[in-house]
């Protein structure tokens, strides 16, 4: 039984840049986490911030999260996709430089100049402060977006250029000659597509972002410089709804690459996988419109697209993912560890997230759920229990010492609480979403309380599960003699 050898599919090994940026995601991660639950149980009336620091804490905990789960894909992505194509490591280390500098500019606009705008600084709220912060901190806050956006842009770049180099154009890349043609069997492998898939729509959401940015800034120092404000929401919202959806799509390669190493079957890129792919690059840049289904000033025709997209984007790549994982896994014999067990939990997270949204993207049920709990209850679901638990599971894969080697009732203590944690954390949003409790707020109605407290109570489960799995993987990489450039599970398989 259980045959798990890895020797056929080897693994080139972590490289420094790798390990740097799952580092720098780890600490990050921690610390939003860390704020996410302040403001919980500011909410829930445990604590008493203050509305001020509670909306300072929402701005750093979604720019704070929506960055760390971008470097984090960027690395799971990044490790499998060099090999098969040639990417430039100075590239990759560049934009987690850039990276570190603009989370100094957000931090410091924020715990010392107040910025809370919330991290969607929509125009023109950061120009218009009223004097809860100055222009500087306004600046501050979107010029350390912009450089975080360059820095990923030049990642993407760089990417595209590998991808090219090695596959002559994005079609190819994409597999369209398979899909469109004949299938010969030589598509390319499920990483290239979804990084191909990833590359172009990042590219065209950073630059769309970064020059809404740009315009934003211009504006602040020049108010005459004015901008259409719907415009400018329209801008910003397929920005980040594309850089956010982007991040899943980036972290779901570990499981296209982890599972046939466990099972010792590959993760052919068939039709219907490449026309899922494919058909998502486009959907993915066509949907951003299901976030603004309540203004009622946007063009019908962009608002019906939201609504029909949403609903067909929900599908293909979910539904290719699962049932190939589920073929790969079944009657394998596959070993259960850290990293099969989370990556397997992401799929179910993925999944169970993309529900909320669904309903959420129907124009009728959006007036009554939309500026509500239920949003934070699905994203929560599907970002925490979807991506975060796909870049754990990535974490524990590269840093298990030998192939047989056995867990501790620790970790497996951490699994338990994290699943049992996230799901409860995100049903209390759910939950207070169904009764209407409005979301991006401070200060919470009396009756809402109880979804607050039990839902502050998940929360610490949550950070402190979390807290034993990067304890865990700091002390694999501090340990002696552990050697993590050099493919730790093709060693292990030929001890
Ligand atoms: C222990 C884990 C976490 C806790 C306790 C937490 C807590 C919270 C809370 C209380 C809110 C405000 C909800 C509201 O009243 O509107 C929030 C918003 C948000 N969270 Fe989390 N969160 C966690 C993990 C994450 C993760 C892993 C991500 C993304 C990768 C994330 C991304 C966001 C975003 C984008 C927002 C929206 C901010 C806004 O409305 O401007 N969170 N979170
Ligand atoms: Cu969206």
């Amino acid at each position: 039984m259980a045959n798990t050898s890895y020797e056929h599919i080897p693994d080139r090994g972590a490289t420094a840049g790798v390990l740097a940026y799952l580092g720098t995601a780890c600490a990050v991660l921690l610390l939003m986490m860390l704020v996410g639950l302040l403001m919980r149980l500011e909410q829930a009336q445990i604590i008493d911030l203050g509305a001020n620091w509670f909306y300072e804490l929402m701005t750093l905990h979604g720019a704070g999260m929506v960055g760390i789960a971008g470097i984090a894909g960027a690395a799971v992505m990044w490790h499998f996709l060099r090999q098969y194509v040639d990417l430039s490591p100075g590239i990759f280390m560049a934009n987690l430089a850039l990276f570190l500098v603009g989370v100094s500019m957000i931090i410091g606009s924020i715990v010392f100049g107040h910025f809370h705008a919330a991290w969607t600084f929509l125009y023109p709220m950061p120009s218009k402060a009223m004097g809860m912060w100055s222009q500087e901190a306004a600046a501050m806050f979107m010029g350390g977006l912009l450089v975080i956006g360059v820095g990923f842009l030049l990642m993407h770049l760089d990417i595209a250029r590998a991808i090219i180099a090695r596959y002559g154009n994005f079609a190819r890349a994409l597999g369209w000659p398979q899909l469109f043609g004949h299938d010969d069997g030589n598509a390319p492998p499920p990483t290239v597509v979804a990084s191909t898939m990833v590359t172009i729509v990042n590219i065209v959401g950073l630059v769309v972002g970064a020059s809404i940015l740009t315009m934003m800034l211009v504006n602040l120092y020049l108010p005459e410089f004015t901008i259409d404000a719907m415009l400018a929401k329209g801008m910003i919202y397929f920005f980040g709804h594309v850089f956010i959806n982007a991040t899943i799509y980036m972290a779901v390669i570990a499981v296209y690459e982890i599972l046939p190493r466990y099972t010792q079957r590959p993760w052919k890129a068939n039709r219907v996988f490449l026309a899922s792919w494919s058909a998502s690059t486009l959907m993915v840049m066509f949907i951003f419109p299901h976030h603004l289904l309540m203004d009622f000033a946007f063009p019908q025709w962009m608002l019906i697209m939201g609504h029909i997209i949403g609903y067909l984007n929900t599908v293909p790549i979910l539904v290719v993912t699962g049932y190939g994982a589920l073929m790969i896994v079944y009657r394998s014999g596959i070993r259960w560890d850290m990293a099969s067990r989370l990556l397997f939990l992401s799929l179910f997270g993925w999944a169970a997230g993309a529900m909320p949204a669904f309903i959420d993207g129907t124009i009728t049920v959006n007036y009554v759920m939309h500026n509500t709990l239920w949003v934070p209850g699905h994203f929560h679901t599907y970002l925490l229990l979807g991506m975060v638990a796909m870049v754990f599971g990535f974490i524990y894969y590269l840093g298990k010492p030998a192939q047989h080697a056995t867990e501790s009732w620790l970790d497996r203590a951490a699994f338990w609480g994290f699943t049992s944690g996230a799901l409860g954390f995100s049903l209390s949003f759910l939950y207070a979403g169904k009764e209407s409790v409005a979301r991006r707020y401070a200060v919470h109605l009396p009756e809402w309380l109880p979804y607050d407290r039990v839902g502050s109570l998940f929360a610490a489960l949550v950070v402190a599960s979390s807290l034993l799995f990067v304890l865990r993987f700091f002390s694999r990489l501090g340990a002696a003699g552990r050697d993590y450039a050099r493919a730790p599970l093709a060693q292990g398989a030929m001890a």
